[in-house]
């Protein structure tokens, strides 16, 4: 129980883990662990995966890398944009609990050239 309670931080500053609690809905239990951590790649124009099913009550992290320049990850109906930093200098990762069903939106947060407005995908919780 001590290595499940020590292997996520419930926050951690910029750069790091941030805790998201929702989409809408309940605070983090006290030593939950996401069940699954879902890696997506950022390039100029595109996110992958762009669709990302969840089941509903899950916590997963996402961990979001670039393979170029700077983007931003944003899920305008869960309050989140973070930045995604550029190849090579780390990833942006999110704590993510899937409160509710539905689909929501994701898209580049960072104006990144001609496609910016391309880059976007969904989580859909099912
Ligand atoms: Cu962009």
């Amino acid at each position: 129980m001590a290595a499940r309670a020590a292997a996520l931080p419930a926050v951690v500053a910029a750069g790091g883990l941030l805790l998201h609690p929702a989409l809408p809905g309940g605070a983090e239990k006290e030593g939950e662990k996401p069940r699954r951590v879902i890696n997506i790649v950022a390039e100029r124009f595109y996110f992958a995966p762009a669709e990302i099913k969840l089941r509903s009550g899950e916590v997963v992290e996402l961990r979001i890398r670039s393979l170029d320049t700077n983007h931003g990850f944003m899920i305008p109906e869960a309050g989140v944009n973070v930045v995604v930093p550029k190849r090579g200098k780390g990833d942006a990762r999110i704590l993510f609990r899937a409160q509710r069903k539905g689909a929501f939106e994701f898209l580049c947060s960072k104006p990144c050239g001609a496609g910016h407005t391309l880059m976007r995908g969904r989580i859909v919780v099912e």
